[in-house]
């Protein structure tokens, strides 16, 4: 080869290469068209750059992302619907041997609520709202769809023992081999200057009981003027790095200044004893969403879901330590007051494996004069161990009915507060 052909092939591979590594850097600073696994090395979007703080930056590849699919339940009673027995706020079941178990709030009254705002109304005989006159009952079931009601777990204890009004909301916490419920307490129908109530807990040896009074306030309410001054709603407790971590909601900004102005949060105590004492986190609240509490061990920190209330309801967070939570994914057709089965609840996993159904309540089952609540069952995928296609389709399609049902006229309605 001599010295000109050399030249003339070096210039034509110069001429091939110049252009082509100009190109290949312009494309390579573009968003690519298959899926990166993790954040490519590129500018990014703030919308894109947050994609790959997401578990996965495909949905239908997040494992803390399902839809939801709703089952009734059968075995309960609801006395024709006219209002006079409600079921709502079920704990996690939990099972022993063969058998699933919940408790729930229980309100059979002669008459349906009369409302929050005709609290001062109410009698020993009429509930001002749904979760007023209640007790604390127990169902059991084998397959989680067919329960057997049992009966009465913790009834209002007589005046002026704490929760003589009303006893309601409860969850559940095994640990060492013993079974701790724990309920809101109410001294006033529900309204009367707000939904103020503070914790109880009552323990047994096992899931039918008996069960013993253990402690009142249980929560501490915040300092006047902080957040959680007055209500400590949803007690919510799952062990965690060796700790009962206890959450809880308290519905703030309102009552007695004007229902309507509220807000929600979550907080967090801890004990290392179901009896108490538990502290509050520094770093209260924790959760900025959520009409109730729905906490559980996944992977080795705390997964949440946060519904109905906030800037971040229909969200499913995750926080590494329990306390530091962010968005994991948006959801549609959120279960409201989940209680999820997972097994490892309070089993103070390192590696928490999710969960693939549960239970919740639908508070609108009455009209707004007949009042009540059912509880009823949802399916889904946040399990780590199962893997169901089905439920990871992000299309949630309604009739156009279901969204004609939600017209203009149901601006003012507040199904939750009769
Ligand atoms: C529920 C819960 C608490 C409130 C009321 C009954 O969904 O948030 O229990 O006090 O509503």
């Amino acid at each position: 080869m001599n010295a000109i052909s050399l030249s003339i092939r070096s210039l034509i591979v110069l001429t091939l290469t110049l252009p082509a590594v100009g190109r290949c850097h312009a494309q390579d600073s573009v968003f690519p068209h298959k899926m990166p696994e993790q954040r490519p090395k590129i500018p990014l979007s703030s919308a894109m750059h947050r994609m790959f703080d997401y578990p996965a930056p495909r949905v239908q590849d997040n494992e803390l992302f399902s839809q939801f699919k709703y089952t009734r339940l059968q075995g309960f009673d609801y006395h024709n619907g006219d209002g006079t027995i409600s079921r709502r706020d079920p704990s996690r079941p939990i099972r022993v041997g063969d058998t699933y178990h919940i408790w729930y709030t229980r309100r059979q009254s002669p008459v349906p609520p009369i409302g929050w705002n005709r609290a001062d109304e109410a009698t020993d005989a009429i509930p001002s709202t749904d979760w007023d006159l209640s007790d604390i009952w127990h169902a059991t079931s084998k397959d989680g769809i067919t329960w057997q009601e049992q009966g009465i777990a913790v009834a209002r204890p007589p005046k002026p023992a704490p929760g003589w009004r009303s006893v309601c909301t409860p969850d559940i916490l095994v640990w060492k081999g013993k079974y701790y419920l724990y309920y809101q307490a109410f001294n006033e129908p529900s309204g009367l200057r707000g939904d103020l109530c503070p914790v109880s807990v009552s323990y047994a040896d096992s899931p039918d009981g008996p069960w013993t009074h253990g402690g009142d306030a249980i929560i501490p309410f915040g300092k006047p003027g902080q957040w959680d001054q007055n209500a400590t709603h949803d007690p919510h407790p799952i062990v965690y790095q060796g700790k009962i971590y206890l959450y809880y909601k308290a519905a703030y900004n309102k009552w007695p200044d004007k229902r309507d102005v509220y807000a929600v949060a979550h907080g967090l105590v801890t004990a290392d004893d179901p009896l108490g004492p538990f502290h509050k986190h520094p770093l209260n609240p924790v959760l900025n969403s959520g009409h109730e509490t729905t906490y559980f061990p996944f992977r080795g920190g705390v997964a949440a879901l946060a519904i109905k209330d906030g800037n971040e309801r229909d969200t499913m967070q995750y926080s590494p330590d329990g306390v530091n939570f962010e968005i994991a994914s948006c959801l549609s057709l959120t279960p409201t007051a989940a209680a999820p089965f997972a097994p490892d609840m309070f089993t103070d996993t390192k590696d928490g494996r999710g969960f693939t159904w549960g239970l919740c309540h639908f508070v609108n089952a009455g009209t707004p004069q007949k009042s009540y609540s059912i509880l009823a069952r949802f399916d889904c995928d946040f399990s780590l161990d199962v893997d169901q296609p089905g439920f990871k389709k992000t299309g949630v399609w309604h009739k156009p009915d279901v969204y004609f049902e939600q017209g203009m006229h149901t601006l003012e309605e507040h199904p939750e507060g009769r």
